[in-house]
């Protein structure tokens, strides 16, 4: 009976936190290059074709459906980012695999680069290592990952790409915070938090102009290809775990859509311990804002 109260009492507190007011809105842009490059956007979402503008690949050699095929000789993607991207804030989702090539190849790899007055860039380094940077207007672009100065914050990674591997990432901004940089792989297991809370805060970039997607930026010699799938860009700064959503449900979500409200209901439940002779009753809160979760133990 005291067990039953406890449940009571513990699932109302959950239910409580989910009270507040939503602030769930809407993806901005998303490609799924299943059949076109264009995307499904809000703003003027249209790719515009550049250096012949990538190729499509055959359906299932994406990471969902077919995926853009980009890199030496195929070219990239330009789109606007008039109303399909947010320079305070935003996550950029994609993902990524290396068709002939893996990081330790000696070359730059640009993959996402929103231009304008300043600058939303993620590119890999010829020293294998990733690079997520965000720049304000007339700020030099940084010669190493280490370079601190006003005006710029990034964070390099070690890259883990691997020739013919999927993997995931989740490139999230918010003006006057560190960056944050999770990854995840095909299998959907969730996310990795590679991201460093001591970085400096994120500048406000200015306006952006346009959104480049694919594989470029190569110095001359370079011969590699990148496939690309399932680009997602946010009007917020995703938390942990929904992109940890995001990268379990990459196969099954409903395409272009939001990440669901209901994606994380309060549970709660009693587990018996009987090594220790003891009841769990473990906790979820449902609140992905804040991460509340946790144990209570009855004896
Ligand atoms: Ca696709």
């Amino acid at each position: 009976m005291k067990l039953n109260v406890w449940i009571l009492v513990l699932s109302v507190v959950c239910a409580a936190t989910l009270t507040g007011p939503a602030t769930w809105s809407e993806v901005l842009f998303y490609a799924s290059f299943d059949g076109t490059r264009d995307a499904q956007a809000v703003g003027e979402g249209k790719a515009t074709l550049i250096e012949g503008g990538g190729a499509l690949t055959a359906d299932g050699f994406g990471i969902r459906g077919a995926a853009l095929r980009s890199g030496d000789e195929v070219g990239y993607l330009e789109f606007s980012a008039a109303g399909n991207i947010l320079p305070e804030e935003g996550t950029i989702e994609v993902w990524l695999k290396p068709e002939d090539w893996s990081s330790d190849d000696g070359y730059y790899h640009q993959y996402i680069d929103v231009i304008g007055e300043g600058n939303i860039r993620f590119q890999k380094r010829a020293d294998t290592v990733n690079v997520f940077w965000v720049k304000a207007p007339k700020v030099p672009p940084p010669g190493h990952f280490d370079d601190k100065y006003p005006g710029i914050t990034m964070r390099g990674y070690a890259c883990q790409q691997i020739k013919d591997k999927w993997r995931q990432f989740f490139l999230i901004w918010r003006v006057g915070e560190p960056l944050r940089y999770y990854r995840g792989g095909p299998e959907g297991k969730g996310v990795h938090d590679s991201s460093n809370p001591a970085e400096p805060p994120a500048p406000p970039p200015g306006k952006l102009t346009a959104i480049r997607i694919g594989d470029f930026g190569g110095a001359e010699g370079r011969q590699a290809h990148t496939l690309i799938d399932e680009v997602y860009i946010y009007d917020r700064a995703l938390t942990f775990e929904e992109a940890w959503w995001a990268n379990v449900h990459a196969k099954d979500r409903q395409p272009g859509t939001d990440i669901p409200t209901t994606f994380a209901e309060p549970t709660a439940k009693v587990v018996p311990d009987p090594a220790n002779k003891t009841l769990v009753v473990e906790i979820d809160s449902g609140d992905r804002s804040g991460d509340f979760a946790g144990q209570a133990h009855l004896k």
